[in-house]
């Protein structure tokens, strides 16, 4: 791949915007991701490996449970900072930031918002670190945008739970050592439970031949009738309002990583243009071509601002589920759209892995189906703005 020149775009000067803190764990999160991601995610996507060389450096970035309290080895950080950190990951990799959403979102929180002290001091301080890595069970083979129809369930033997059921599509899983995993009661009640890797019948096979996140390993979980010491549940919070809470915290992560996959099309298919010569000019003296560049850097601009207040609001803790919906989808769309029309940009060069626009295109198609699709994302809106649920 060619080397790393990136130049991030900041039309609107939202660079006056952020405090110290915000630019500095940024310009760190972009030089770890000039440094040790950029050099040789092309490789491990086009290997479909996940490249565990670069664990212990998402964490030294603070890339694992960056608002999650120091005194459980977090970062401590605010959600602006958290969402820094995504776009400046998203921006190598889509896949890479995945592992680090998983690992902050979707395991380190709901341990820390609905765990026990004990589990927290047991599982988040190693999480932080990368010692221990996890992934997060919700979506089921038969129930993805509807997981209030889990099948997964577990039953009271007295002094444990006897878990059975499968998870599909699931991130990090084949490497993981916990699993964070919802499933039912005898009740019917979502729960969460810890599984640990080694307990017996718990596997993990991975999902191969993907197109997309290549770079990210993807795995089921099952579950065959595994005992689960009963100290293992989150007591905290019950119900699909659980997992989706969770997921609140995820998707707002997305809004902002999609934000710097897009960065990294514009900026990769602008230096082309400017370099590119036909018909005896560059190719960014065309009309053409400029449309296509000022409209990326347009779109780019608006979806920055709508992560900014998204995260003002987050800090105050005012954000709504809608609102983050309403985030998630546009800038992942938004990136999705930047992604196609860099790669026309760069001719056949595009569709190599010499640029990462490739990457990023295809990538990008899980990011706009997975934490609730496209179109979910719309419902939500419909339902926040009509009061009307479309999905009963
Ligand atoms: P509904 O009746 O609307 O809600 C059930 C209960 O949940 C509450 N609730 C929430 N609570 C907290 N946060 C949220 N975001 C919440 N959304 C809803 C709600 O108030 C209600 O509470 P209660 O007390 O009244 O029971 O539920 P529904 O069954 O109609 O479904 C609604 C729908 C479709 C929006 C929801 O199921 C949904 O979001 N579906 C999409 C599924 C999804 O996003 N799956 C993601 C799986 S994880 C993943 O993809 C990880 S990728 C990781 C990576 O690599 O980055
Ligand atoms: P379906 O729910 O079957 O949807 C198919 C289509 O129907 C979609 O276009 C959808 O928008 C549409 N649709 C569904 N319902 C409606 C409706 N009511 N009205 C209109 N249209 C509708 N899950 C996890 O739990 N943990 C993970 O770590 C995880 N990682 C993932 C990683 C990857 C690479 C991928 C691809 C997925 C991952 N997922 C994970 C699963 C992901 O969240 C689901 O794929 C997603 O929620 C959609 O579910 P589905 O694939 O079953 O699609």
């Amino acid at each position: 791949m060619k080397p790393d020149l990136f130049e991030a775009p900041d039309y609107y000067l939202l660079d006056d915007l952020f405090t110290e803190e915000h630019k500095l764990v940024r310009d760190a999160a972009r030089s770890w991701v000039k440094r040790s991601v950029s050099p040789i995610i092309e490789d491990y996507a086009q290997r479909a490996e996940f490249p565990t060389e670069i664990i212990a450096g998402l964490a030294e970035i603070g890339a694992f449970g960056p608002y999650i309290p120091m005194e459980y080895g977090g970062a401590g950080l605010d959600q602006i900072s958290y969402g820094l950190i995504m776009q400046e990951i998203e921006r190598g990799d889509s896949g890479v930031r995945s592992t680090a959403s998983v690992q902050s979102s979707l395991v380190m929180y709901p341990i820390f918002a609905y765990g026990t002290e004990e589990q927290k001091q047991k599982y988040l301080p190693k999480l932080a670190t990368g010692e221990l890595m996890g992934c997060f069970g919700l979506t089921e083979p038969d129930h993805g945008s509807n997981p209030g129809g889990m099948v997964t369930n577990f039953k009271d033997k007295g002094d444990h739970f006897l878990l059975n059921g499968a998870k599909l599509w699931i991130s990090n899983a084949p490497f993981a050592d916990i699993a964070v995993v919802w499933a039912k009661n005898e009740e019917g009640r979502i729960h969460g439970l810890i599984v640990e890797r080694g307990m017996e019948g718990f596997t993990t096979p991975e999902t191969h031949n993907k197109w997309s996140l290549r770079a990210s390993a993807t795995g089921e979980l099952i579950f065959d009738n595994v005992r689960v010491p009963k100290e293992n549940l989150l007591p905290g919070k019950s119900g699909l309002g659980a997992p989706l809470g969770c997921l609140d915290s995820a998707r707002y992560g997305i809004a902002w990583g999609a934000i710097g996959a897009a960065m990294d099309c514009y900026d990769t298919a602008l230096r082309y243009a400017k370099e590119r010569v036909q018909f005896d000019k560059p190719i960014a003296a065309t009309q053409l071509q400029q449309k296509k560049l000022a409209e990326m850097v347009t779109e780019i601009t608006k979806a920055q601002l709508l992560a900014y207040r998204l995260g003002q609001l987050k800090n105050e803790g005012r954000a709504t589920t809608a609102q983050i919906s309403m985030a998630k989808r546009n800038n992942v769309e938004m990136a999705l759209k930047i992604a196609r029309e860099a790669r026309q940009v760069l001719g056949g060069m595009g569709i190599t892995g010499e640029y990462p626009i490739m990457r990023h295109m295809m990538n990008l198609e899980s990011v706009v189906t997975y934490e609730g699709t496209h179109d979910i994302h719309l419902l939500i809106t419909g339902m926040d703005i009509t009061g009307i649920s479309a999905f009963k």
